[in-house]
């Protein structure tokens, strides 16, 4: 393919997007404020950890294809791909869509393509980046053209998926949706679905916050079954075996930049119509809460206990900890006393102190699972049962395989009277060490 295009923030989208144009043969600029960067992906090391990307891009730049580079150049298209992050007071902060938009207006030439692929409230495409892409005198749909195009792809697959999933193109007019998408197809073998640029940034908000929605419904019914003593896992697993149910899986909360994120811009935008919305973020929220509040109870009566944290990143497998609900049960037990080590194998540095596996477990009265990482499936009982003050794991990713009787094993399916038993036992065990 010909052409140039320029990529606009080289983070875990826009580096593997520039990355995918350039091998479909376009020259294409990648812009960063970031000097480290720049300078990282000039020598052919991509600073962001996704497969493939390690492979692809040293060709790319040796070749000439891809270079990175603090300023935008003049190109047949631009590529927004920077972050929304909320407000404090959770709204959209758009300052650097808005600079982004801004900083490429005098490399705009007749007939530039812009493309939005940055998560955005709805109408910020037509409100917003339009109106400062016309401060060049060209007008949006006749001389230079638009459009919304969301990146829909998963950490750890990002380059697989940016190919074959399905996409969303919606331009602010016919001509815009044709030009984005025919820019797409260069690369993309998933069906492009073509739309109005409103209803794909709707679109693409909806498709995180169905799930955020479904996560708090589970983490309700987590709640509910608590109350009526069910065990809320065997609840969700036998409800799953319906064809047309699909029930998501209760956890500490929901972490990363998307599903934690992308609700309030809807919430920003019609407040008294996002009931549903506002309050499954509420409940999601609430989990830490919820997940202290259980340990406290496990360990009552326990001076000073040792809570071994298993994982703190947002989920399993990753080494981002964005948003990471894990945060949140940390900080709740280091205020109620608690003495939390943490062991995390994906994450090097962090704001709490972090121990090897074996200094976390030593003397812990309850392991604490926080995120699925796939080691943590075969914690091996005996390391467990040697290691711990009480051999006990309260799992609350369920994705811990014990099978071993001497150790005490909590979920979220575990009612307050089975615990309320197992800390009953607990403490009659410690009182009969003391007396002997
Ligand atoms: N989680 C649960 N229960 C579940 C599923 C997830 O508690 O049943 C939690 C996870 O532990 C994590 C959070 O939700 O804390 C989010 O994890 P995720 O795997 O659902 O989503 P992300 O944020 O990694 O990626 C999502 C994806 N969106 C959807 O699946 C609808 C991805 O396709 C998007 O590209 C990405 O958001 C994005 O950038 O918007």
């Amino acid at each position: 393919m010909n052409g140039k295009i320029c990529v606009i923030g080289l983070g875990y989208i826009g580096l593997p997007t520039a990355v995918m144009f350039a091998s479909a043969g376009f020259e294409v600029i990648g812009v960063d404020t970031n000097p480290n960067v720049i300078s990282s992906i000039n020598s052919g090391y991509p600073h962001v950890v996704e497969p493939g990307l390690t492979e692809a891009l040293p060709h790319l730049v040796a070749e000439g294809k891809l270079r990175a580079s603090l300023k935008p150049e003049e190109a047949d298209a631009f590529i927004i791909a920077v972050p929304t992050p909320v407000t404090a007071d959770l709204k959209a902060d758009l300052s650097y869509v808005r600079e982004a938009s801004q900083s490429i207006v005098s490399s705009l030439k007749l007939h530039s393509l812009v493309i939005v692929e940055s998560t955005v409230p709805p109408g910020t495409t037509d409100d917003i980046v339009r109106p400062i892409l016309e401060q060049t005198g060209f007008t949006v749909g006749r001389q230079v053209f638009l459009a919304h195009c969301p990146e829909r792809v998963l950490p750890g697959k990002i380059l697989r998926e940016l190919v074959y999933n399905n996409r969303i193109i919606g331009g602010v007019d016919d001509i815009s949706t044709q030009r984005a998408a025919s820019l797409y197809r260069s690369f993309v073998q998933g069906d492009l679905l073509l739309t109005q640029t409103k209803v794909a940034e709707m679109a693409k908000l909806m498709e995180n916050i169905f799930r955020d929605v479904n996560i708090a419904l589970a983490n309700e019914l987590v709640q509910i079954c608590d109350s009526l003593a069910i065990d809320a896992l065997e609840v969700i697993k036998l409800a799953n075996c319906h064809p047309r149910v699909n029930l998501h899986q209760p956890g500490p909360g929901v972490g990363g930049h998307c599903l934690a994120v992308d609700p309030y811009f809807v919430v920003e935008r019609a407040p008294e119509q996002a009931k549903l919305i506002s309050l499954a973020r509420q409940t999601n929220r609430e989990m830490p809460q919820y997940i202290a509040d259980r340990v406290l109870k496990l360990t009552a009566g326990i001076d000073k206990a040792k809570i071994a944290v298993l994982g703190i990143t947002y989920k399993g497998n990753v080494t981002d900890m964005r948003e990471s609900p894990a945060i949140d049960v940390i900080e709740i037990l280091e205020q109620k006393g608690f003495n939390v080590k943490v062991y995390d194998p994906y994450v090097d540095h962090s704001a709490f102190e972090l121990v090897n596996r074996r200094e976390a477990l030593s003397g812990a009265h309850c392991a604490l699972v926080l995120a699925d990482h796939s080691e943590f499936k075969n914690l091996d009982p005996q390391l467990l049962k040697s290691l711990m003050s009480v051999p006990m794991v309260f799992d609350t990713k369920n994705c811990v395989d014990l099978k071993d009787p001497q150790i005490i094993s909590v979920n979220l399916g575990t009612t307050t009277d089975v615990i309320s038993r197992i800390n009953a036992a607990l403490r009659e065990a410690a009182a009969g060490d003391e007396a002997s």
